[in-house]
């Protein structure tokens, strides 16, 4: 299988290690791999300095297969849970609004089983999403007429990323809750993340904190390290 090209930029710090690698360093074995694509929150939280530093350096000698590689552009990032999540939808609304993670899971969810792919090459296919669409979230914020693009921020303090109002308002970007049937865990950037079947997987803010509506388009921290602005997954 060929390994994937480094990464142009989450190379340095993120330098990620597949989970089977991971696990195969703690001897873990590849059984909880291969049975399913979860690891438990502690486990994943365990892990992130190992995928973050990839001290071993084996990141380019072992193909990593389908996975998912675990991103993050800060070190760790404290977990958040029902008791402490919130997402502010800001900026150009008429009705700004905080969800809680509880008002988040009252909205009625949608289901899809979409890929996921990075920019980097590496794409994980038919993963099942669950989540609000985006687009709700925004119809209740009601952006007023000089809104045309949406800034998200991350609660890891760092990650900011950017979408067209056109294209959050698409039926494939999601606030998701949800990836396999579980609630997306905190390696994988929960309680609660973005996820966008048509752009790519920088697009997908993790630990997603407050969508905020603005007036241009602002490049996000990949955006302004010279990812395209507009993220299109092209086919
Ligand atoms: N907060 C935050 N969100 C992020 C990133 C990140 O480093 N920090 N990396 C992005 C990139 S480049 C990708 S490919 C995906 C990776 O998601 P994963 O870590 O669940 O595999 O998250 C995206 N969202
Ligand atoms: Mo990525």
């Amino acid at each position: 299988m060929p390994t994937p090209p480094d990464p142009p930029g989450e190379g340095p710090r993120g330098a990620p290690v597949g989970r089977r690698v991971v696990l195969g360093l703690l001897g873990l074995g590849a059984a909880g791999v291969l049975g399913g694509r979860t690891v438990p929150d502690a486990l994943s939280r365990a892990l992130a300095p190992v995928q973050l530093h990839d001290p071993t350096g084996l990141t380019s000698l072992v193909p990593l297969g389908d996975a998912f590689r675990y991103y993050s552009v800060t070190g760790g990032v404290t977990p958040r849970d029902a008791s402490t999540y919130e997402l502010a939808v800001t900026g150009l609304v008429e009705h700004p609004t905080t969800y809680s993670l509880a008002d988040l899971r009252a909205l009625p969810q949608v289901d899809h089983t979409w890929d996921f792919q990075c920019v980097t090459g590496w794409r994980v296919p038919d993963v099942p999403w669950s989540g609000v669409p985006l687009s709700v979230l925004l119809d209740a914020a009601a952006p007023t007429s000089e809104a045309v693009a949406i800034r998200f921020r991350s609660f890891d303090g760092t990650y900011t990323e950017n979408m067209t109002l056109e294209q959050a308002r698409r039926s494939d970007v999601l606030v998701a809750l949800g990836m396999y049937g579980a609630p997306v865990t905190h390696a994988h950037g929960g309680p609660v993340r973005v996820y966008a079947a048509s752009l790519y997987g920088y697009k997908s803010t993790k630990w997603l904190s407050g969508i905020e509506l603005t007036d241009t388009n602002v490049p996000g921290y990949w955006e302004r390290r010279g990812y395209s602005l507009d993220g299109t997954i092209e086919t």
